[in-house]
């Protein structure tokens, strides 16, 4: 046997447990009761800034709502849930009152430009890669642990590009899908007609 026939099992080995332990790190998902919490990710802040964004997918697969009714941090003094309104013509950020809802079979996102976690009185410096605690508490599911994984603003841009490109993607074969449901609706009928007239004739 030649020695690479010989370490080549063990190479393999270290590949995989390697890739194995890749996916755990990079893999920042959590699961309370019926929900999923996907990815929380917060912009890491520019220079001395003491305030951050903070941003989650919330899938709920069950069939109640609940309402996502506080975050509690500790390397910032205040963490709220934010809404951007409308006002004036000006887009205006305030605290959601008595939370954010979280219906029932769907997916809830906090996202960069819509709402979103603020934290405000950052205790200290936060750059891309940091990961921090958080707490979320929901109504009806609890109290959950997560983390947020702090990105750059560049990152977090390209995500949000990339999902909705996703989304779109997605949208787009739902249409191919009821197309073709309905072309084949359509060729039921016709067929249908053949049959009727075949009957007369
Ligand atoms: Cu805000």
């Amino acid at each position: 046997m030649t020695l690479i026939a010989k370490i080549l099992p063990t190479i393999l080995t270290a590949v995989i447990i390697c890739f194995a332990s890749m996916q755990i790190t990079f893999a920042n998902d959590f699961k309370i009761a019926d929900l999923e919490i996907r990815h929380p990710h917060a912009q890491a802040p520019f220079n001395n800034a003491r305030v951050t964004g903070g941003y989650i997918t919330i899938i709920n697969n069950g069939s109640t709502a609940d309402k996502l009714i506080a975050v509690k941090v500790e390397f910032a003094e205040k963490a709220e849930i934010h809404e951007m309104k409308m006002e004036n013509d000006i887009m205006k950020m305030r605290a959601l009152e008595g939370g954010l809802s979280i219906p029932a079979n769907q997916t809830t996102s906090l996202s960069s430009g819509a709402n979103h976690i603020m934290f405000t009185g950052l205790k200290e410096k936060l750059n891309d890669g940091d990961k921090r605690k958080a707490i979320l508490v929901f109504e009806k599911a609890g109290e959950i642990e997560i983390s947020f994984s702090f990105e750059t603003l560049m990152k977090i841009k390209m995500r949000t590009k990339k999902n909705s490109m996703k989304m779109k993607a997605k949208d787009h074969s739902e249409m191919i899908k009821s197309e073709i449901i309905k072309n084949d609706m359509d060729h039921k009928i016709m067929d249908h007609k053949n049959m009727d007239k075949t009957k007369h004739n």
